[in-house]
This record gives structure tokens, sequence and C-alpha cells, in this order.
């Protein structure tokens, strides 16, 4: 079998990849979960039809949405990952040696049991690390019930659709912030400066008025839209304190010293829009 999987998360704009077979295919609780070997990617998860991660290039996202925060706030020990069932960002948090408890509040089961079964070879188990904590549970009711208590807090998120839209709201933002220690840093999965121009910029006002360092950053990842996706940086701690923090063990695969700096980069377009 080779089939074309078309994806279209705007209504204007398409892409595809092509597919060699479909490994899983069910309606959970909450969602449409795929998973499909592709012929250029690798394995892939989809999820209600959008490209979640593939085995290929998922590295740009989990490294950037996890090290940028981690390495700014230098020892982390507790960080706590929103979203995320399918272990990418968790085996990035589980590489500092710093880490206590790497807390994962996932909604949907499925994601985390079906990612073990086909994501082993990018991921390896990182749930059978003693430091690892998986919560299914909605984020918004844990983040009430515990203030005050992460280095890091990752929110890795699909996108702002149906049950997952709250995740972007100035509501979220605000229990995402109290929950951190002083000092502390988030990175939240912050969409296409392209497509997602108007919501970026209310997140990053929303960002402005809760924290001194926000600020916007961008990854390549060939299979979201664009080619690529960007996150915010939510912290009172400047993400320029990363630049002198020795990276975790480990083989890093997409950041380097010189990524670090430019994915704060914006193309001027957007740098006018988001910062004036
Ligand atoms: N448009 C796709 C955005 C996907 C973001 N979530 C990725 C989850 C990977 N852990």
């Amino acid at each position: 079998m080779s089939i074309w999987f078309t994806e279209e998360l705007h209504p204007y704009y398409r892409k595809g990849i092509r597919i060699k077979r479909i490994l899983a295919d069910e309606q959970t609780q909450y969602q449409h979960l795929q998973v499909v070997e592709t012929e250029f990617f690798g394995n892939a998860m989809i999820l209600d039809g959008i490209i979640q991660l593939t085995e290929r290039d998922n590295m740009g996202y989990h490294e950037m949405i996890v090290h940028i925060p981690m390495l700014a706030v230098g020892k982390p020990k507790r960080a706590l990952i929103v979203g995320g069932g399918d272990g990418g960002s968790l085996q990035q948090v589980l590489r500092y040696d710093s880490v206590e408890e790497a807390v994962v509040c996932e909604l949907d089961q499925r994601v985390v049991d079906l990612s073990r079964e086909h994501f082993a070879a990018s991921f390896g188990d990182p749930w059978a690390d003693s430091r690892a904590r998986l919560i299914v549970r909605d984020a918004f009711a844990y983040l009430e019930e515990n203030p005050g208590q992460f280095d890091v807090i990752i929110s890795d998120t699909t996108d702002p659709i149906g049950m997952a839209e709250r995740l972007f709201s100035d509501e979220f933002q605000k229990l995402v912030v109290r929950a951190l220690v002083p000092g502390g840093a988030a990175a939240t999965q912050c969409e296409q400066p392209f497509f997602d121009t108007e919501l970026i910029k209310q997140i990053y006002q929303s960002a402005q008025e809760k924290v001194k360092h926000p600020a916007y950053y961008y990854a390549n990842i060939p299979t979201y839209p664009g080619g690529g996706i960007g996150f915010m940086y939510i912290s009172d701690t400047p993400w320029e304190n990363g630049l002198k923090t020795p990276y975790p063990s480990g083989k890093n695969n997409y950041l380097n010293p010189e990524i670090h700096k430019a994915a704060f980069a914006l193309p001027e377009f957007f740098r006018k829009e988001l910062y004036g």
C-alpha cells in the first residue's frame, strides 16, 4: 500500500506525506488516534487528522520545547509536561541529572499506550524511569491544585481546536505561571507565525502581563504547517541565561548554541507584529 495522507489544519493550506501502512487506527474516548508508517519520516502519530510527530523530525520540536526553559533555569528539579503522552518531551526532560521528578499530565491514556508500542525506537521507554510520573487527568484541574510546584512547565499540546482550545487561553497561562516556583520557566506550543499571528500576539500579551521575560522562538519541523512551529517562553528568568548552561547528558540532534540564539530571531513582519 502507498497512499498520500493530506492534512488540512487551515482551510487555505494543505500538506501531504506518503504513507506505507497504517499501524493503529482507533477512536479513543477523546480523539481519533492513528499511527502510520510513512515513506520518509518513519512512524508518525496523527490526532484528529493532524500530524503530531514523526520519528524523523520530532527532535526540533521536543528538544526546543524542553531544553530552552530547562537550560534557562539551570538545575531544574521538578518538571511538569502538560499533554506530551507520546513521551518525546519526557525523554528530553529525563536527560537532566538534576531532575528528581517529571510529571506528565496527559488526558488520553491511549496516546501513552500506542506511543510505547510504536515509538520505542525513537523515545526508548522514558516511562520506565523511576523519576517519571504519569497522571491521566485534565491539566486545568491538576494545575489548580499545584501552585508553586515546578521549576519548569512544558505545555506540549495539540493545536487550539476543540477541547485543546482552552490550553491557549489567558486562564490557562495564569495557572501555568502560578504553578512555577519563583524564577521557574515555562514553554508552550505556540503555533505558526504566518498562519496564527493574532493568536500568538494574544498569548504574548498575556505573558507580558504575568512575567518579566516572555519571548517567542521557532523551530523547523517539515511535517508541521509552514515547515515549523513556535513556542512561547514564559519566565521571570531571561532565556539568555540558558546560553551559559552546559547541555545535559545524551545527544542533541537539533539544538546547538547557534540554533539556541537564532531561534529567537524573528522575521521582520512578525517581529513588528509581536514586539512593535
Ligand atoms: N500542528 C501540529 C502541532 C502539534 C503539536 N504537538 C506535538 C506533540 C508532540 N509531542
